[in-house]
Parts: C-alpha cells; structure tokens; sequence
C-alpha cells in the first residue's frame, strides 16, 4: 500500500506569504495532478505558537537566516511565519482538499522546532504520522511539497529511517536555498539515503 504526503502546502511558503519559497505555488497544481493515484493522502502543516523560538523575533539580538543553540541542536533564526490562526498558516485553498485524508501538525511546541512530518527536530515526540500509516499497511510513501532543503528533506528522511519505500515527486517541490544549492544538496542527501526521486508524470495508478 502507498500513501502521499504533502508538506506544508500552506500560504506562508507561497509567493507573498512570510517565508515565501520562489514559485511556491507552482507545487499546488502539481499535487492537484497526482492526488487522483492516491487512495492514501496526508498532508502535514507547519503550526506554529506566535511565541515559537525558531522565529528570530523571538530570541532578542538574532536576525533571520542567523544560526543559534536551541536546546542543544542548532536552529535557523526563521521569520515569523505560519501562526496558529493567520491566513499564512492556512492550506493553500487551491489544492483539492477533498482528496486529503488526514492533516498532521507539526511545530506546536514554541521550545523546538519540527521539519519533519514524523517526529520534532530532536526526535523527542512523534506527531502519530507513523502510527497513523502502520495502522494502513503503507509500505511505499512518496512525498512532495515545501520546502525541499528543510521540511521535505527531513520527512523524506525520516520516512527512509523509519523503513518506508520512499519517493521524492522533484518537480512537486521547491526549495528555500537560503544558501544557493541547497535544493540540489537536499536531493543529493535524499538519494543517498536510498530515496528514489520520481517525476510527477511517471506516476501511474
Ligand atoms: C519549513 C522552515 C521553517 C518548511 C518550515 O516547511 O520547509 N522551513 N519551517
Ligand atoms: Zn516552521
């Protein structure tokens, strides 16, 4: 059995939003096109408290893009970006969200951060993503969304850890490339993993 997941496919990581990743929105359609070869689909969203400490605004003397210690693991100083109750944090209206059958949140804990669908940074607390795809036989996941070098990667990850088939939909996602390159990067780290990438039109039911 397999299951998509879509990674925070919210506003915030779209064209005008807080966090926004460079044509963003171009992965909506994407997952609009391969939705109908799913029977399984989950979608993760970022849900942040407004006092979150990965946001920069919220540990005095940082910028954004800086590097700092929280809690022993090193964090990007991120702009506010998809709170609990705005727009931004909102899923794009635009995908077909009749097709999805479970949302996972993830970075509700202001003390840590969470880039992965499965577990927080610090691979403390599962969000029951796994729990929830053992219960459905899912032995093959492919994921797609935002952002390819941090919450993509980091499920992708996760996913290959924690024994899953993995395929990576490339033109399904986009990166932030904080640094330029890091979207090749991700991939390459993701294939070294033993995540297969895939085309979106390679697909098949
Ligand atoms: C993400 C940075 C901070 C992502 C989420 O969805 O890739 N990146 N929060
Ligand atoms: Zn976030």
């Amino acid at each position: 059995m397999r299951a998509l997941i879509l990674v925070d496919l919210q506003y915030d990581f779209c064209p005008g939003g807080a966090l926004a990743v460079a044509r963003g929105d171009e992965t909506i359609a994407v997952a609009n096109r391969v939705m109908p070869h799913f029977t399984t689909i989950v979608a993760t969203q970022d849900r942040h408290p407004a006092n979150h400490r990965s946001f920069a605004v919220n540990n005095p003397g940082t910028k954004e893009g800086d590097l700092i210690d929280l809690g022993g693991l090193r964090q990007v100083m991120w702009p506010a970006h998809c709170v609990q109750g705005t727009h931004g944090a909102e899923l794009h209206a635009g995908l077909d969200r009749a097709r999805i059958n479970e949302i996972v949140q993830k970075g509700t804990d202001p003390s840590i951060d969470s880039y992965s669908g499965f577990f927080d940074n610090g691979h403390q607390k599962a969000t029951g993503l796994h729990a929830w795809l053992t219960e459905r036989w899912i032995k093959q996941v492919y994921v797609m969304g935002l952002a390819t070098d941090y919450c993509v990667k980091f499920t992708a990850l996760d996913a290959r850890q924690l024994g899953f088939d993995v395929f990576l939909i490339e033109d399904g996602c986009r990166g932030v490339e904080l640094k330029p390159g890091d979207s090749e990067r991700a991939i390459a780290e993701m294939r070294g993993a033993g995540v297969a990438v895939v085309e979106s039109g390679a697909i098949g039911a």
